[in-house]
């Protein structure tokens, strides 16, 4: 054959493997093709476990952890939307932030219209929607069939009033509409959430997202930069202080709030022997973070706190808004969240 006639090869666009997303039993499963996984519960929209490209889990689950809707979960990254009515005296409260009240966030308040709320509100014992995912669909400009996978998934989950208990519903009528989104990328986890006021009456909320980190042995880990930072102590009655350390360890129950903190400096887990990042937090629209390890009588004295020892091998860095309210005016909406970058040797 003539070879100047043979019509030219037809480039081909590989399609590089895609993430792989699966919903059985109210539990959303997400893997990259380079093998890094997220696990939702759609019970608080619960994220339970996240495991890097070798499988290494990154978050603390008890092994008692109530999975089947009966109580919050415990452990992996609960959804903390606590609310509390806006007392009438805050309903035209011009600024989207109350003036920092003394710290509620927790049980809310006594004799008042939420105070039979559960302990950090319901959206964590809720049963939220999946409504969805989206990924980057990277298409491969090479032939080979080992051309770039997709680096990330978002999967969105929402939470709306027609959802909750009418219980839950007369203790806090207001018009709100929550989305959650949990995004794995090869970098780390984002999680974030969007809180719309879809009613014509302001509102306050507090969130927290209540994140159980995986650590190797509490007593070798420290956590930075907290330096200089106003923090209230729930383990000194609530006391107000300023962090004097470097960098903290924890050798007791240890219950903190640190506030105002710069959400795009990353609080940092480092292991304190060899001194790697194990865990590296930033954040968006959330200026507090919750410090949390309950050592070990509050660890036994959790019934589904399992093992008891298991206080060694966690510790809850928390990002949230909590030292004060944030108040949505009727038609806004307001968006927080975190993203998690592992170790890198993980
Ligand atoms: O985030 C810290 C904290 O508020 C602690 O005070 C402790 O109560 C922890 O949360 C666990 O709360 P839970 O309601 O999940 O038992």
């Amino acid at each position: 054959m003539d070879r100047s006639k043979k019509p030219a090869a037809i480039g081909v666009t590989a399609t590089p493997p895609q993430p792989t997303i699966s919903l059985a039993n109210n539990i959303v499963q997400a893997t990259l093709p380079t093998g890094e996984s997220v696990t939702v519960h759609l019970y608080g929209a619960t994220v339970t476990s996240w495991r890097t490209a070798n499988g290494a889990e990154q978050l603390w689950l008890s092994d008692a952890a109530a999975l089947d809707g009966s109580k919050p979960i415990r452990g992996g990254i609960p959804v903390v939307f606590p609310v509390r009515r806006l007392p009438p005296i805050l309903s035209s409260h011009p600024s989207r932030r109350s003036l920092a009240g003394p710290i509620v966030f927790g049980p809310p308040p006594p004799n008042h219209a939420t105070s039979s709320l559960p302990q950090h509100g319901f959206a964590r014992n809720s049963l939220w929607e999946f409504l969805g995912k989206s990924s980057s669909e990277s298409t491969s400009s090479s032939s080979s069939s080992t051309a770039a996978a997709d680096n990330a998934v978002k999967l969105d989950f929402g939470l709306s009033p027609s959802m909750l208990s009418p219980d839950t519903k007369s203790k806090w009528p207001y018009e709100f509409g929550l989305v959650y989104s949990v995004t794995l990328s090869r970098e780390g986890l984002g999680t974030s959430l969007q809180v719309r006021n879809q009613g014509g009456e302001n509102f306050e909320f507090q969130v927290l997202l209540h994140t159980y980190l995986a650590v190797e042995d509490i007593s070798k880990i420290q956590i930075s930069p907290l330096q200089g930072k106003s923090y209230v102590d729930k383990v000194r009655n609530a006391t107000e202080h300023t962090e004097s350390a470097a960098s903290i360890q924890i050798s007791a129950e240890t219950d903190r709030i640190y506030k105002d903190l710069d959400p795009s400096v990353p609080i940092v887990v480092t292991s304190s022997s060899s001194g790697t990042d194990l865990f590296s937090i930033t954040r968006e629209g959330l200026t507090d973070a919750v410090v949390w390890n309950p050592w070990i009588d509050k660890a036994r004295s959790m019934g589904d706190f399992s093992p008891d020892d298991g206080y060694k091998r966690m510790v809850c860095v928390e990002a949230g808004s909590v030292a004060g309210w944030t108040v949505l005016e009727a038609g806004e909406s307001w968006e927080g969240g975190q993203f998690i970058r592992p170790s890198s040797t993980s």
